[in-house]
């Protein structure tokens, strides 16, 4: 993350942008407006990723935000920009998502300061051990006169692909569900222990797994994930003692995500029992659906097919810094097609076209955010 700010530090400098890092580790560039006191527009999107990442998952946003700096080529327009590379987004090392942009509207709280990653560190001593000071967290809030929110970045999915379209406008990101089980069975011999005598921990889980899957295929628009089981004592020869797995449930209609996150639980519930193993539940992240706003979605979709392309609008399964920020400041997300649908993975890939259009987009967006003081006036500035 250090070598990342090193170079988007010297990228934004020479853009014309007086860079700090704040006390949540969030990268920020200031392009300054016309008057000393101009209302504010954030670009931005996360620096972070998931393991095995591929090179565009929220890097792409802070970088074109740079890029549309650097293409104003020093004009003034009667709003600062904030371009404004957030940590933490993806929750992979504290299992808390959003910590960067939670930041910067003054919700990173304590609790979330004394979470601790794999080997004990918690975020506060993480941000310390970054050569920050976590006392500093109330000067990384944003300015009251902050109006406006464009965060752009890959569909991750395969949506603008399939139509041939090299953008969309986001009307919705999807809410989401995110938790901890860990199935405690009793360890031991594999070879000595009869089947109805075991308390298979590996075993709970593994037929909860498939529950999980059968539920999220049978309601329309939802996704349910277990991604990372840890094993104990994960020896080819021992009755597994302990699980620990994950969940991810999402949809864009919190009411559907959250029975259908309970049913899945009770699912979980079923397969424990009927092995003697003990089940704990750690709820991680009960994310509403966010719509973004309508005062922005429709300018950026008129600057859309101002540059040219058609104005796809499309909800967002994955969650984003947006949905963090969008709940205080209008928001609006410009997304690029992802070639083959894939993200979160080394092929993930964007075509040069779609930079070019999201860039051309960007500015006409720009230009329309300058023209219609309407836009301006009304939200918050
Ligand atoms: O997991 C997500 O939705 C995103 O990649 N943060
Ligand atoms: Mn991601
Ligand atoms: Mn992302």
């Amino acid at each position: 993350m250090r070598t990342v700010h090193t170079l988007l530090r010297n990228w934004m400098e020479a853009a014309g942008m007086s860079v700090h890092v704040d006390a949540a580790g969030n990268l920020r560039g200031l392009y300054p407006g016309s008057t000393p006191h101009a209302p504010r527009l954030i670009i931005g999107s996360h620096l972070d990723t998931v393991p095995n990442a591929g090179p565009f998952d929220g890097i792409l946003g802070v970088v074109l935000g740079v890029t549309i700096v650097e293409e104003l080529d020093n004009q003034r327009l009667p709003f600062a920009i904030e371009v404004i590379g957030f940590s933490e987004e993806e929750g992979v090392r504290f299992a808390k998502p959003f910590l960067g942009s939670l930041a910067v509207i003054g919700k990173l709280d304590r609790n979330t300061l004394a979470l601790t990653d794999a080997d004990g560190i918690t975020v506060e001593q993480a941000l310390r051990n970054f050569d920050l000071d976590p006392t500093q967290l109330p000067a990384a809030i944003l300015p009251t006169n902050t109006f406006a929110f464009l965060e752009l970045h890959i569909e991750q999915g395969p949506i603008l692909e399939c139509e041939d379209l090299s953008l969309g406008v986001v009307d919705t990101i999807a809410g989401q569900t995110r938790a901890q089980l860990i199935f405690t069975g009793h360890a031991n011999h594999a070879g000595t222990t009869p089947m109805h005598l075991r308390h298979d921990a590996l075993a709970a889980a593994a037929e909860w797994i498939t529950a999980v899957e059968d539920c999220a295929r049978s309601h329309t628009g939802l996704v349910a994930t277990v991604g990372k089981v840890e094993t104990l004592p994960a020896a080819t020869n021992v009755i597994a003692g302990r699980v620990t797995a994950s969940l991810d449930v999402r949809h864009a209609d919190d009411a559907i995500r959250k029975t259908a996150a309970a049913a899945i639980l009770q699912e979980a519930n079923f397969a424990a029992e009927k092995r003697g193993v003990h089940l704990t539940l750690n709820l991680q992240l009960d994310q509403p659906a966010v719509p973004l706003d309508p005062r922005l979605t429709t300018p950026l979709g008129e600057a859309t097919t101002r540059a040219g392309h058609s104005a796809r609008i499309i909800t967002s399964g994955a969650g984003h810094d947006a949905m963090i920020l969008a709940p205080v400041i209008p928001s609006a997300m410009l997304f690029l097609r992802s070639p083959a649908g894939l993200s979160h993975h080394p092929d993930e890939n964007v075509l040069p076209q779609d930079v070019e259009a999201a860039i051309a987009t960007a500015l006409e967006f720009l230009s329309l955010l300058r023209d219609h003081k309407t836009i301006l006036k009304d939200t918050n500035a």
